[in-house]
């Protein structure tokens, strides 16, 4: 881009006279010029261009001034966030405007999320499975049968809007509910936990798994020295850091994973009394998970390979669904548990309280549109009904500020309500004093737009907890008393015994993999430091990953550091010791070959009987023929399939003295052995035994290996493969299952 260009000149100067000057006001060309300019040497502001943070340093204010800009100011060590913290406010202001909302170069006003930035919406429906104003005054959870129509956002965190799906990372899962009396958001994660206790340390967070600034290298990957030299340095990311090293942070699809609030909630009854809660929605398709080399190789492969998934089932009429259930807790027992419920590092183990189903969720729409209603989204913690009310966990506290804040950056003023999919639905009324500004849609014809008026009879009304079905703040809610802190309360400080907790309740294969995961991101570390320092944390939660984490990093092996060790496991955390509950829109691979009739025609008899049961069926083979074969050797590899079968036409298991007529030989040997080490059931008819054989994987007694001489004693067998969780045949690979 030169903006010395004359082209390019006129093109910014009919764009600035087209769009508002001040809602971009870099479309100026001449400010352009002006910034290209040497500064007049006797400019005071010489020399601060560089600003290198170094050694004496301390933080400031962006006017100067030193402060501490880790603890956000609150009414009492467990009280609510305070708006005179000018701290927080500019710190967040500033991380939530970090993408542009004009740019120079394409004019574009929404730019990307500053997080979440990459994401794939749908629209659905949820049902309310009774009344629940035993719990809730909220309007759509009031009678069995009440359907609220849905929009749903799914989404990875670290990585920018073109980076790829399958990268490791926490995945955002935000819910708004279109309900009769406004909208409600659940702007939650497929994790339950969170990284930081305290809203002013997301930024931090945030640079820190973002790409280096100097050369934007690692994109969408924390396996880089910054970002474990922030986890290290702040331990309350680890029991976060274990679900995301664990099939959590691969998971086989947007469809095969859990949402969470993260945060505990109120539920407020009509009569004001309240309770604590936990929202879930549980997934159920079943939760399964990608194996780490195939998430890598489908980053390349099909970088939308969860944007399309998604899709793609709703189009076939198989749209996901979740339960929405909350775990619920009495106002007194959020001490009761042996850590604190304000603290969204941790979750209430379902023994403690169990989950209380209300409802079911299914997507069954997609989205016309990309820009106007995925990109255009603008989801809050803070859009909340009656019903809903929040807690002062600091983490949510501060998220009540910054994705207000955010959509200003993004939609360029505070109408962005306005654009249809963030409107309530049809039918529900909006009327208050709120007007003008960029891009206001709305015509308003009272010309006595503030409370209190006489001159418009005194509407709008004021609504609360008795009159107009208002929003009301629970009455039983007080200031925690106290003195005005910046510090997190002592019940915050254990950050390893559900780190452990959570391993604990994983399975031997699972654990290996949370072990090959961290291997893989401390292996990419360059500083000697940082290493050590994830040594000592990973230490506090087990000896045995911090052994054998030291071994990949060749650094002497810790002793025991034993504070925080218990052998407590609790259950749902695990992904891989359930089976799917369904099978339906799983994608299976039948590999033939063109020159031989009754290959295809074994095939054509099998993908009917697959697809009569959900399943995705392609057949593939050397040449395309349509209505026969579907891909060709050359597009097709194992990162498609959710199950590989070799069906070579011959009747009778093959007794492994003959080749397998199988063609071109190299190829559809690698897609079934990647498609066997990714974990995904591989079946074998006739004598395509012999194929198998031939690339060395087990026939004899094999899990997830299933033979047949027959398409009908095929079928059962392998759709039972499937059903198990597809990492469970996964091959262990680096070194033994958890020994402590
Ligand atoms: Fe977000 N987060 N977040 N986050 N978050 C955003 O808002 C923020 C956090 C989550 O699909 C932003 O509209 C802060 C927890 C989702 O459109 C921004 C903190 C959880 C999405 C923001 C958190 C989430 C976002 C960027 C620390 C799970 C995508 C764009 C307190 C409970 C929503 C936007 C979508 C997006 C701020 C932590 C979930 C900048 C300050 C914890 C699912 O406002």
């Amino acid at each position: 881009m030169h903006s010395s260009s004359s082209s390019f000149k006129a093109l910014l100067t009919l764009a600035s006279l087209a769009l508002s000057q001040a809602a971009c006001p870099f479309a100026d060309p001449a400010a352009f010029a002006k910034r290209d300019e040497a500064p007049p040497a006797d400019d005071h502001h010489l020399n601060q261009y560089h600003v290198n943070d170094g050694e004496g340093s301390f933080m400031t204010s962006d006017v100067g001034g030193p402060i501490a800009d880790q603890d956000s100011l609150r009414a009492g060590r467990r009280g609510s966030t305070l708006l005179e913290d000018f701290i927080f406010r500019q710190k967040l202001q500033h991380f939530d405007h970090e993408r542009v909302s004009c740019r120079s170069d394409d004019l574009s006003f929404v730019p990307e999320r500053v997080v979440h930035a990459r994401g794939a919406g749908a629209h659905g429906v949820f049902t309310s499975y009774a009344d629940w104003s035993n719990l809730t005054a909220a309007n759509f959870l009031s009678e069995a049968g009440k359907e609220t129509p849905v929009f749903v956002r799914f989404s990875t965190v670290a990585g920018f809007r073109g980076s790829a799906d399958t990268a490791r990372d926490v995945h955002g899962f935000a819910t708004r509910f279109y309900t009769d009396e406004g909208n409600f958001d659940i702007v939650g994660n497929n994790i339950p936990v969170f990284f930081i206790q305290d809203a002013i340390r997301f930024p931090d967070l945030i640079h820190s798994v973002k790409p280096e600034p100097n050369r934007e290298i690692p994109q969408a990957a924390t396996a880089h020295d910054s970002a474990w030299d922030f986890f290290s340095q702040q331990p309350s990311t680890m029991h976060t850091l274990f679900w995301a090293m664990a099939g959590n942070g691969i998971p086989r699809s947007y469809r095969h994973m859990d949402g969470f609030g993260v945060h505990t909630f109120r539920f407020v009854k009509d009569d004001g009394s309240t309770k604590l809660i936990k929202w879930h929605f549980k997934t159920k398709q079943g939760k399964a998970s990608l194996v780490w080399e195939e998430a890598q190789v489908l980053a390349g492969k099909n970088a939308d390979f969860h944007r399309q998934d998604l899709w793609d089932a709703i189009e076939s009429g198989n749209g996901p669904e979740w339960e929405l259930a909350v775990q619920v807790v009495d106002e007194d027992k959020a001490l009761a548990f042996g850590f604190d419920l304000l603290d969204p590092t941790k979750i209430i183990p379902e023994e403690l309280a169990p989950l209380v189903p209300l409802g079911i969720m299914k997507l069954n729409r997609n989205p016309t549109n990309y820009f106007a209603e995925t990109e255009q989204s603008a989801f809050q913690p803070g859009h909340v009904v009656r019903g809903v009310d929040f807690t002062e966990d600091p983490l949510l506290q501060g998220r009540l500020f910054s994705y207000l804040d955010t959509q200003m950056n993004r939609h360029g003023g505070p109408n962005f309500e306005q654009v249809p999919i963030n409107m309530p639905k049809r039918g529900v009324p909006i009327h208050n004093n709120n007007r003008d500004g960029f891009g206001q849609n709305f015509i308003h014809t009272n010309n006595y737009h503030y409370t209190p008026n006489t001159l418009n009879g005194g509407y709008p009304q004021q609504a609360n907890q008795t009159h107009g079905r208002g929003f009301f703040t629970a009455p039983g809610r007080t200031v925690a008393g106290g003195n005005l802190v910046r510090e997190l309360s002592p019940t915050f400080d254990d950050h390893w015994s559900q780190a452990r907790l959570f391993l604990n309740s994983l399975t031997p294969v699972e654990q290996q993999f949370v072990i090959n995961a961290i291997r893989f991101e401390a292996s990419h570390l360059t500083n000697e430091q940082v290493k050590k320092n994830v040594l000592i944390q990973l230490n506090r939660v087990s000896n045995d990953v911090a052994k054998r984490v030291a071994v990949a990093l060749g650094l002497d092996a810790p002793a025991p550091d034993p504070t925080f060790y218990h052998n407590n496991v609790t259950a749902g955390l695990s992904i891989f010791n359930e089976t799917l509950p369904t099978i339906k829109t799983l994608r299976v691979g039948i590999l033939v070959t063109t020159g031989n009739q009754a290959s295809l025609d074994q095939a054509a008899a099998l993908k009917g009987k697959l697809a009569a049961d959900g399943l995705v069926v392609t057949v593939v083979a050397e040449t395309l023929k349509a209505g026969v074969v579907d891909q060709t050797y050359s597009a097709a590899d194992a990162t498609g399939f959710d199950g590989v079968i070799i069906a070579d036409g011959a009747e009778g298991l093959f007794d492994g003295s003959k080749k397998s007529p199988l063609y071109p030989a190299g190829r559809p040997g690698q897609i079934v052995v990647d498609g066997y080490r990714w974990g995904k059931p591989v079946g074998a008819l006739g004598n395509a035994k012999g194929a198998l054989e031939s690339v060395n994987i087990p026939t004899e007694n094999a899990a997830g290996v299933v033979l047949s001489g027959d398409v009908d004693g095929f079928v059962g067998g392998f759709e039972d493969a499937l059903k198990a969780d597809p990492n469970e045949y996964a091959p262990l690979t680096d070194d033994e299952s958890m020994t402590q």
